[in-house]
């Protein structure tokens, strides 16, 4: 029987060879890969997240519970598909400028992938300039902003605003993510759109590529 509390224990505790073996075994028991991910693998993320708030945890064993993460959502992966699609779409998406996280953004990217989306993952500290530059290079519909830090929440208005500059914004929908991000901010900016999750962000998506064919 799947217990989610061991698997967020072993990955608490960077015990990736556990927390990889209740992953499976939970698969093999049948259980939801969107349940295994959002009550096991985010709320074990969840907890590392307050012990490094707290000072209980630092960054490499943070780091360690990421890469445990990484290999537990690739082995889900597959089977994280979403039925209806959107083919077709492109989508940018990336961490903005100073920010480094890219777990939640991956989940996101994945999400639309497996939704039938063309989906262009530029990585982490991604400058405006480069978003613009991407844009027009990829003929993209969708641009996805991923920030975690509150500090590096005003480089996504940056890059809205670049977008602008730039004359391309007609062309896209924005959308913006992550943890500290809400709705309020996604509106205050100009972005087109917010999802608190990979399942929404990829609903969302699809929602707005109908809207514009
Ligand atoms: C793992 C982690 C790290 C790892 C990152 C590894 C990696 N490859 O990503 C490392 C160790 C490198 C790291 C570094 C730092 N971190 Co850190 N980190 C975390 C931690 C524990 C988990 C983040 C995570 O992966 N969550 C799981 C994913 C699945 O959730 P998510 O990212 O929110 O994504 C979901 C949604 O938000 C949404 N989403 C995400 N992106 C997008 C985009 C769009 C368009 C949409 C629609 C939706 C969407 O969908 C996702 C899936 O459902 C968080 C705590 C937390 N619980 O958030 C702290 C946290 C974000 N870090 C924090 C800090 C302070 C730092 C450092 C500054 C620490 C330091 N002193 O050096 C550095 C900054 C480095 C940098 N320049 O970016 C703070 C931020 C505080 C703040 N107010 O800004 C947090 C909140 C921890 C804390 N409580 O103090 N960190």
């Amino acid at each position: 029987m799947t217990d989610f509390n061991s698997m967020i224990d072993a990955l608490v505790a960077c015990d990736t060879d556990r927390v990889t073996q209740l992953v499976n075994a939970a698969i093999t028991e049948g259980i939801a890969a969107s349940d295994i991910l959002n009550n096991g693998l985010i709320a074990g993320m969840d907890i590392v997240g307050e012990r490094m708030e707290n000072g209980d945890m630092f960054i490499p064993e943070v780091l360690m519970a990421a890469q445990a993460m990484g290999q537990c959502v690739a082995v889900l992966k597959p089977l994280l598909g979403e039925g209806e699609s959107a083919t077709g779409a492109s989508v940018l998406i990336g961490t903005v400028k100073g920010d480094l996280h890219d777990i939640g953004k991956n989940l996101v990217a994945m999400m639309m992938e497996s939704a039938g989306m063309e989906v262009h993952n530029l990585g982490v500290d991604i400058a405006p300039e480069n978003f613009v530059a991407m844009i027009k290079e990829k003929n993209t519909q969708i641009v996805c902003l991923s920030a975690l830090l509150t500090t590096t929440m005003p480089m996504m208005k940056q890059t809205v605003d670049a977008i602008v500059e730039s004359g391309l914004r007609d062309q896209v929908k924005i959308l913006v993510g992550g943890a500290p991000v809400t709705q309020a901010f996604a509106d205050e900016i100009g972005a087109d759109g917010f999802a608190a999750d990979a399942g929404a962000a990829s609903k969302l998506a699809k929602a707005l590529v109908n809207e514009t064919r």
